[in-house]
């Protein structure tokens, strides 16, 4: 019978020290005293993994064998963060994990850091996936996901002594990965380039695609699902011919070509990349993903009826990464198993649904035609019929010519395209944006023709975080209090029943007792700063930060020069410091590595901390730091400790944000606009408790139409404002460069004569919200009061409910029946 106990293992503390004991002897081959803290962790890792192992198999067999239709997520990211805590609270273990440990003379704090956190995503898209199949095997919904197992994730980064940012590789299978189970019994082969004769595909080469499976635990629901990521080999690794004429580096080349299809993630987050080898991991990866569904759902079968494919699993494209799923599906029905067209078109367009992540043209990619005819042929005549048809169906719904060719999947322009995003509105049933405010401007602006004319395939998906992680693990204390207060722990698959907290924030000893959480975080987070980077921040200090990747839209320039000229004013005698509310800023940030402004306004952050903070007129009153690095494990320390969140992205650009939903559960305000979740986020938790500040989408629309990126009109917001003038007169007189006046030019030029995300128009609303937020600061009582309401009235941003929303509006599936003996 499958357990549907978890997290109350009745296995004893003692004997997971003996399966750990047995571990490190069968598994590491030391004993006890020989064994380092790496060992011992890895030792519990694979001592926790067995107690998943049972579920997994039934979960496994009920979803073949059962009727439920399977979710496949297709994503080229999935940012898991570590993996032992979040094993052991689903494994029921963590009270026994932490007891052995100490019994085997170690400090269960040392285990956990001696995990290498796997940054196999950029940010806010791979962190989702990673969100949603927390969620979905939490929901007991039978599901995959799908992507790929890079050999390098996203970059470790450093600063220079300039302040500048170094990226290096982050090899992060350099270490043992007890996760991951490489099941060299499953591969698949992927074909690429080559010719078509007739129709027929002739590839050149291929490789092999190798699983290698993770386990996904729900908590409490008694199912552990599947993440399988893809892994490239070569069908022959070495030429012996070749290597025996000592040829050597020849010899493997083979090798290295295929290998190199998933040896590194492409750092960029919503920014183009138009790069071959980033279509063949796209394409790598849903092909052996669509050949593994068919397999894993029609078992032995050498003929299998493929037209009850949707009714087994649907594959939800994240982004445009995955699309060529789309026309892979028809090839494999149309060439592998001979369907008709028309047959293949319905199980295809009922299997596909797409999910757009972002409002910037920019991150909607587009494939040259000439690009997809020489790595996929064979693809490129399907589309070109996929598309044929389509115009032929648009020339049904409308006369208006303009509009049915703007709609084309391939575009009609000198260099054609195929539009990914298109193909994916085209072929799938749903569409859905992130948020309530972007699925309406998506509809409105980015995907307009395609609303007018399918208006039922819009809808939205407000996006969600598993409160398992960044709730229950990251912030134990709070977790702790809300227990005590709602007088029970099923708030953590339930997270609505936060409601419940809504009287107590009128109960001065809760919202005291929250205040203390606050503060003994703060005190944590201070201390891992102490140990990690060697900062020396002081916990009686507002922590106030902004965490997400740098990119212009974010808007970490604002914040900055806010920063900047609160400095400049101190300094100046303007503002007494006495008057201010003694303030920590925190920032978090990569830059892609081809993303110059981005990478000037690091090491401008950089060097303001540098002077500030080295500043006796300051002291005490302002400081600034820059972890360097920000994965998700700087981001559990970061947030529970965190009293205000910047979310100031200019309106319009930021699709959703999740960092935002993940410090309003976590009992920090947010000073923000009105962009992305932060709208709804300030719906739910109350206008009066959420420092909303700029301008909002109407008024940018407004502002752009004037002309205020081409005609040099953030210009006038400088000359008018003497607080902004003096800030970026700062940076462009070289405070932050010992002196030298070039370090920053460009950033200021484009400040002063483009600024296309108008941080200089929304610089003063911005600077006028600081007084209120300090005002209100001061009164602790009412601060914390607001914090809770924002905990109480967040519970809506769990990923279980996005989820029960694609289930419901997109994927019209549900959990699989729970197993009985
Ligand atoms: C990404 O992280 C996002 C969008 C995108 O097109 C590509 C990448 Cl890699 C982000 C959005 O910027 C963010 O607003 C959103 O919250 C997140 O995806 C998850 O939907």
């Amino acid at each position: 019978m499958a357990a549907i106990t978890a997290p109350h293992n009745p296995i004893s503390a003692t004997d997971f020290a003996n399966e750990i004991r047995t571990e490190l002897k069968y598994t590491q081959g030391v004993t006890p005293k020989e064994a380092t803290v790496d060992d011992v962790y890895v030792a519990a890792a694979t001592a926790v993994r067995k107690h998943l192992v049972d579920s997994w198999e039934t979960t496994k067999q009920d979803m073949v064998n059962g009727n439920t239709k399977a979710v496949g997520y297709l994503s080229a990211e999935f940012l898991m963060g570590r993996q032992l805590q979040n094993a052991l609270l689903n494994a029921g273990l963590t009270d026994q994990f932490d007891a052995a440990v100490k019994e085997l003379g170690y400090d269960p704090k040392d285990v956990i850091d001696a995990e290498y956190e796997p940054g196999l995503g950029n940010g806010g898209l791979g962190r989702l996936a990673a969100c949603f199949i927390d969620s979905l095997a939490s929901l007991g919904v039978p599901a995959f996901g799908y992507g790929i197992q890079y050999q390098y994730g996203i970059f470790k980064q450093k600063f220079d002594e300039d302040g500048k940012q170094i990226e290096t590789p982050d090899y992060w299978l350099l270490k043992e990965n007890p996760w991951g189970h490489t099941d060299y019994n499953r591969q698949v082969h992927v074909s690429f380039g080559g010719k078509v004769e007739g129709t027929k595909w002739v590839p050149a080469w291929s490789v092999r695609a190798i699983p290698v499976d993770y386990m996904v635990p729900g908590y409490k629901s008694g199912r552990v699902n599947t993440l399988r990521l893809w892994t490239a080999k070569a069908e022959d690794e070495l030429d012996l011919l070749t290597f025996n004429k000592s040829e050597y580096t020849k010899a493997v080349a083979n090798q290295i070509q295929a290998e190199t299809i998933t040896k590194i993630l492409y750092p960029e987050d919503s920014t183009k990349v138009g790069k071959q080898l980033r279509l063949e991991q796209q394409y790598f990866f849903v092909a052996a993903s669509i050949q593994d569904a068919i397999r894993t759902f029609y078992p032995g079968q050498d003929k299998p009826d493929l037209t009850t494919f949707p009714q087994k699993i649907c594959f939800q494209l994240n982004d445009t990464h995955p699309v060529i799923g789309i026309a892979e599906l028809m090839r494999v029905l149309l060439d592998d198993y001979g369907y008709d067209w028309d047959t293949a078109w319905d199980i295809t367009s009922h299997t596909f649904n797409y999910t757009c992540h972002t409002l910037l043209p920019e991150a909607l990619e587009q494939w040259p035609v000439s690009l997809i005819s020489e790595l996929l042929p064979r693809h490129m005549q399907i589309i070109n019929e996929i598309d044929r048809r389509f115009v032929e169906e648009l020339k049904g719904l409308t006369s208006d010519e303009e509009k049915i060719d703007r709609m084309r999947i391939i575009s009609t322009d000198k260099e054609p395209k195929v539009r990914m995003a298109y193909l994916a509105t085209a072929a799938g049933q749903h569409v859905n944006g992130v948020a309530e405010l972007h699925s309406e401007l998506l509809k409105d602006v980015t995907l307009k023709d395609f609303s007018d004319l399918f208006p039922q395939k819009f809808t939205n998906v407000t996006n969600g975080v598993t409160p398992r992680r960044f709730v229950k693990i990251a912030n134990p204390r709070m977790s702790d209090l809300i227990t005590e207060g709602l007088g029970t722990d099923a708030w953590i698959s339930d997270l609505e029943m936060l409601k419940g907290l809504v009287p107590l924030a009128d109960d001065p000893e809760f919202v005291k007792k929250f205040a203390e959480v606050k503060k003994a975080n703060k005190r944590d987070f201070a201390a891992f700063a102490k140990r990690k980077y060697g900062f020396d921040v002081d916990p009686n200090t507002m922590f106030n930060s902004m965490i997400k990747r740098l990119h212009e839209y974010k808007r970490q320039a604002l914040k900055i020069l806010s920063v900047i000229s609160t400095y400049a004013n101190i300094k100046s005698g303007k503002i007494n410091p006495d008057d201010l509310v003694p303030r920590t800023v925190f920032f978090g940030a990569k830059a892609a590595p081809g993303y110059y402004l981005a990478k000037q306004t690091i090491q401008l952050i950089n060097n303001v901390s540098r002077v500030i903070n080295n500043d006796p007129a300051v002291k005490g009153k302002l400081a600034v730091y820059f972890p360097w690095n920000y994965n998700i494990e700087l981001a559990e320390n970061l947030i529970p400790a965190t009293d205000l969140d910047e979310q100031i992205s200019q309106a319009g650009k930021e699709a959703s944000g999740t960092g935002n939903m993940k410090f309003a559960l976590n009992g920090a305000l947010t000073v923000g606009t009105l962009d992305g979740a932060n709208v709804e986020i300030r719906n739910l938790v109350g206008a009066e408790n959420f420092f909303l500040f700029g301008m909002n989408v109407d008024e940018v629309t407004d502002l752009y139409a004037k002309g205020y990126d081409t005609k040099g009109l953030s210009h006038d917001y400088y000359e008018s404002d003497p607080d902004l003038k003096q800030a970026i007169d700062l940076v462009a007189d070289g405070t932050f460069s010992d002196g030298d006046k070039d370090t920053y030019k460009d950033l200021v030029n484009d400040w002063l004569t483009k600024d296309y995300f108008m941080t200089l128009a929304d610089f003063r609303s911005y600077m006028d919200i600081q007084s209120k937020i300090e005002e209100t600061y001061r009164d602790e009582q009412k601060w914390a009061r607001m914090a809770v309401l924002n905990v109480a009235n967040s519970g809506y941003f769990s990923s279980d409910r996005s989820i029960e929303d694609y289930l419901e509006r997109v994927w019209m599936t549900g959990p699989m029946p729970a197993h009985r003996a």
